[in-house]
């Protein structure tokens, strides 16, 4: 965590301080970045079938023995076979380690969505590296904690993308953090850091084992959506992992003739394992990679590449069925549309059938591991009221009231779960560990469900404070942290208000220090944005208001004061106060 992250250019020391009092983890051990489960449960997952043993550096190896000459990924221009896939990622994996990096290190992977991601990710997998999966909408703000909570030795991003500078992210990134020695450039010009291809140009020829990797051993570090502070890193296995992936490739009918449009950033975890692009590999189909979820670019690509399925969130389904109205694009290749991320209305959920002449397949999931799909044989009502039963049968879903006691059956409440692809803890996090998780294991998602008869889980909504903007989950407390160094705020509280569009959008009510002079709106979002925060972090919408009612005793309990000033705006009509800006 950085507590207080101080001005942009006041940033090394803070992150410095805080490397400091952060307990490093032992780098002795460092393939096991995850808390264990029970020695009787790893018995259990393995006896059951469930974990194989298998890694992702064999695994890619393996499809390449079987289907070598078939597409795997497909990118711009680019169209590699399993065969160079393989290759591309042996030649990573031997450069990398050539460079001086070991087994264990961290990475982070800052990558939008091109070929390279793959076989970077796949390189880092066969040396045993882990990634750690940043969205390329985070910024200096998010990087420099995944490099200080992560421990990280190297990152990977793409240059200038989408009118961002990423390598000159980088190069303050190693001001910054000085044990981050290595900064590799996948495409583009690499300016002073380290380009892709000499990486590859070290490792070609060199021989390596399919995988440095065991298949108990973690396999990355995901960023979580988060509910409280910054975005916590959780740890995933080969073997947890790839269980996901053959069971979402069954569950979502994948054959070697799939060929998934990754539509969504492919480091979030939805398009990247139920089944997503992941999933579509270990089933030896073809991954046809979108630079984005908008219906011009999507459609085309589907048309081009004879797509069957794609995952969107909500507002992107809503530009599809849109698009999809206007006719003119050849969507007949088209089999299923998961939608997941954030929760999707019936009205709408009832007209992807029809519009787009595909099943739908509603999925609820999450970094930290469950994931719940609709089946594709489901009746309609499943189909359009659940988000879904989970992949499992030993995932074991617990509704409990606010005492943790269950609820009465198809009563909603907290859902508590733990399984064998749910973690057991964050990586070098206590605090949140101490509250995310039961005693018996339990992770507490935060969410509020209920469960039918049936064993489906419908989502109602969130138990804790944040917002989910368009399935980005934005946590309440992190962004009030960066308003609260703001000198001329006194106090601030984040709110989520419902968006036609967004689903949720972000609302932040601020009390100036100065009540005669407060700062203007546009100054604040400007200021947030420079201190390196993801533009989707900055609040849609503030409000200045004098005091917040009983700030006194609401102090202590912020949960209380974000309720209350969630309710007043609703209840007034959500229509924006004096000194409100849009
Ligand atoms: P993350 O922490 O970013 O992995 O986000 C996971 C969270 O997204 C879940 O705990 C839910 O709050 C939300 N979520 C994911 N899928 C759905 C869905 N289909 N319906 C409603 N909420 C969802
Ligand atoms: O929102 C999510 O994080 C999510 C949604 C659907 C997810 O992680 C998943 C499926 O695996």
């Amino acid at each position: 965590m950085l507590p207080a992250i101080g001005r942009p250019w006041g940033v090394t020391a803070s992150l410095r301080t805080t490397l400091a009092a952060i307990d490093l983890p032992d780098m002795t051990d460092a393939t096991h970045l995850h808390q264990p489960w029970p020695e009787g449960l790893v018995r259990h997952y393995v006896a059951a079938g469930y974990w194989r043993g298998e890694t992702f550096g064999e695994l890619l190896h393996e499809r390449a023995e079987t289907c070598g000459g078939r597409i795997a990924v497909v990118g711009g221009a680019t169209r590699w076979s399993y065969a160079e896939l393989d290759r591309r990622a042996s030649d990573i994996a031997a450069g990398l380690l050539a460079r001086g990096l070991r087994r264990g290190d961290r990475v982070i992977v800052h990558l939008p969505n091109i070929p390279a991601f793959v076989s970077v990710v796949f390189g880092l997998f066969r040396a045993g590296l882990i990634p750690v999966y940043a969205l390329p909408a985070h910024r200096i703000a998010e990087i420099g904690h995944f490099a200080v909570t992560g421990h990280a030795r190297a990152y990977v991003c793409a240059g200038q993308y989408g009118g961002f500078d990423y390598g000159g992210l980088a190069t303050t990134l190693q001001a910054r953090c000085p044990w981050l020695e290595h900064v590799v450039v996948a495409q583009g010009d690499p300016g002073q850091h380290t380009a892709l291809t000499e990486i590859e140009r070290a490792g070609a020829g060199i021989d390596l084992p399919w995988s440095a990797a065991a298949a108990q051993d973690t396999a990355f570090l995901q960023a979580s959506g988060g509910t409280t502070g910054l975005p916590k890193l959780i740890p995933r296995t080969h073997d947890d992992y790839i269980y996901t992936l053959r069971e979402s490739a069954r569950i979502c009918g994948l054959t070697a003739d799939s060929v998934f449009l990754c539509a969504l950033p492919m480091a979030h975890n939805f398009p990247m394992s139920s089944p997503g692009f992941l999933g579509t590999l270990y089933a030896g189909g073809r991954v046809v990679l979108s630079p984005s979820p908008s219906p011009d670019v999507c459609f085309q690509l589907i048309a081009q590449e004879r797509a069957t399925f794609s995952s969107l969130v909500p507002p992107a389904l809503l530009l599809w069925l849109e698009a999809a109205r206007h006719g003119g694009h050849d969507l007949s290749s088209l089999r299923v549309i998961q939608v997941g991320g954030a929760k999707l209305i019936p009205e709408v959920a009832r007209r992807v059938g029809p519009v787009l002449r595909v099943t739908l397949q509603q999925v609820f999931g999450m970094a930290e591991g469950l994931v719940n799909y609709t089946r594709l044989d489901d009746d309609e009502d499943t189909i359009i009221h659940t988000q879904g039963r989970p992949i499992s049968p030993d995932d074991d879903i617990l509704i409990v009231d606010e005492h943790d006691h269950p609820v009465a059956p198809g009563q909603p409440g907290h859902l508590l779960t733990r399984g064998p692809y749910t973690l057991r803890g964050y990586y070098n996090d206590p605090a949140a560990n101490a509250r995310a998780f039961t005693r018996d294991g339990h992770y507490r998602t935060g969410d509020i469900v209920r469960q039918t008869a049936e064993g489906y889980l419908v989502v109602e909504g969130r138990a804790g404070d944040h917002i989910n903007r368009a399935g980005e989950k934005i946590s309440a407390e992190e962004i009030e942290d960066h308003l609260l160094a703001h000198p001329r705020v006194f106090d601030a509280a984040v709110v989520s208000v419902p968006d036609a569009y967004l689903g949720e959008r972000s609302c932040a009510f601020v009390i100036a220090s100065d009540s005669e002079h407060p700062p203007r709106a546009v100054e604040l979002k400007r200021w947030m944005r420079e201190r390196g925060l993801a533009a989707f972090k900055v609040p849609d919408q503030i409000i200045f208001t004098p005091s917040f009612a009983a700030t006194a005793a609401l102090k202590t309990n912020r949960r209380a004061l974000r309720a209350q000033l969630r309710a007043q705006l609703l209840q007034d009509g959500q229509t924006p106060s004096p000194g409100a800006s849009p």
